[in-house]
């Protein structure tokens, strides 16, 4: 089977002279058999041309043949769910979550190193980081690659930071449709679980009416937290929770950018 990867992202021009930008409108990727090309690029255009932000004035559709023996396929992380009266409630119990895992990470790495080294003074309360990690994510475009053995970034660009690419769900006949929050977060999460050195995932997504937002790994598996913020509010952001003990930057840079991967999200049903 021969396949091709689409991107397409649309942007539009706001301001006027020196403050002029190019603003973001809407942004798909899939992979597609040779087949679906002509039709998901079509569908790809149609979603740019009707999307609410704007009416784009630049639209920028590539298309490239990806081999076979260059796809990796992936089967979905389990899928839980954890119910919350409150936002403040969702974003605490994803907070634990995800220290709990990167403390577990981190006393197994120290019981198999020399006294003294990979210990951090702000890493014994990495719980408390969390809040200004995840402000610090919301200007962002891609997300924080955050080394849980030094405390330190590793985004080549601190300001854009890191993001997933070439990833789609495999069988997915889907041609057209609006943004599906669940589909697209349960592919870019399984990716990213499979990263080279990656510990978690902790996402609140920053479209202003959607408050569900989830925390992942191997081990946790996709949990969705169904309040992570407050209605209206259009703070979101990802940070990748990385052990640079177990892998390096470069090559977890390289997976989440470049490796082509299908995820089999047959047996996932969302909860
Ligand atoms: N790679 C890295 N970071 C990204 C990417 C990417 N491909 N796409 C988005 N981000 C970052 C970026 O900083 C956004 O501001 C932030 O993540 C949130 O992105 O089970 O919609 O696309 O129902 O708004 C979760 C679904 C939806 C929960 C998450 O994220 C559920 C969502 P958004
Ligand atoms: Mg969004």
């Amino acid at each position: 089977m021969e396949y091709y990867s689409l991107k397409m992202r649309a942007s539009q021009q706001v301001g006027e002279g020196e403050q002029k930008y190019e603003q973001h409108i809407s942004g798909a990727e899939r992979i597609v058999g040779r087949d679906s090309v002509e039709a998901v690029c079509t569908a790809m255009v149609r979603r740019a041309m009707n999307h609410s932000k704007g009416d784009p004035d630049f639209i920028n559709v590539k298309i490239e043949k990806v081999h076979e023996n260059d796809i990796r396929v992936l089967k979905a992380l389990p899928v839980t769910r954890i119910d919350v009266d409150t936002w403040q409630e969702g974003l605490e119990k994803a907070f634990g979550l995800v220290s709990k895992t990167v403390l577990d990470v981190n006393k197994e790495s120290s019981l198999s190193m020399p006294k003294g080294t990979g210990e951090n003074a702000g890493l014994q309360n990495f719980a408390e980081n969390l809040p200004e990690l995840l402000r610090a994510t919301f200007p962002m475009r891609g997300a924080m690659l955050y080394d849980i053995a030094t405390g330190e970034r590793l985004e080549p660009d601190h300001e854009r930071g890191v993001r997933a690419t070439y990833m789609d769900a495999l069988h997915s006949s889907e041609v057209d449709g609006c943004k599906n929050h669940f589909n697209e977060a349960i592919v870019l999460a399984t990716k990213v679980a499979n990263a080279p050195g990656m510990v978690a995932e902790f996402c609140v997504s920053d479209d202003p009416n959607y408050v569900t937002g989830y925390v992942a790994s191997k081990e946790l598996g996709y949990v969705r937290i169904m309040k992570m913020k407050e209605m209206g509010d259009e703070n979101g952001g990802r940070i990748f929770l990385f052990d640079s003990r177990k892998a390096s930057a470069e090559e977890c840079i390289e997976y989440l950018q470049k490796k082509k991967v299908l995820v089999d999200v047959t047996p996932c049903q969302k909860q």
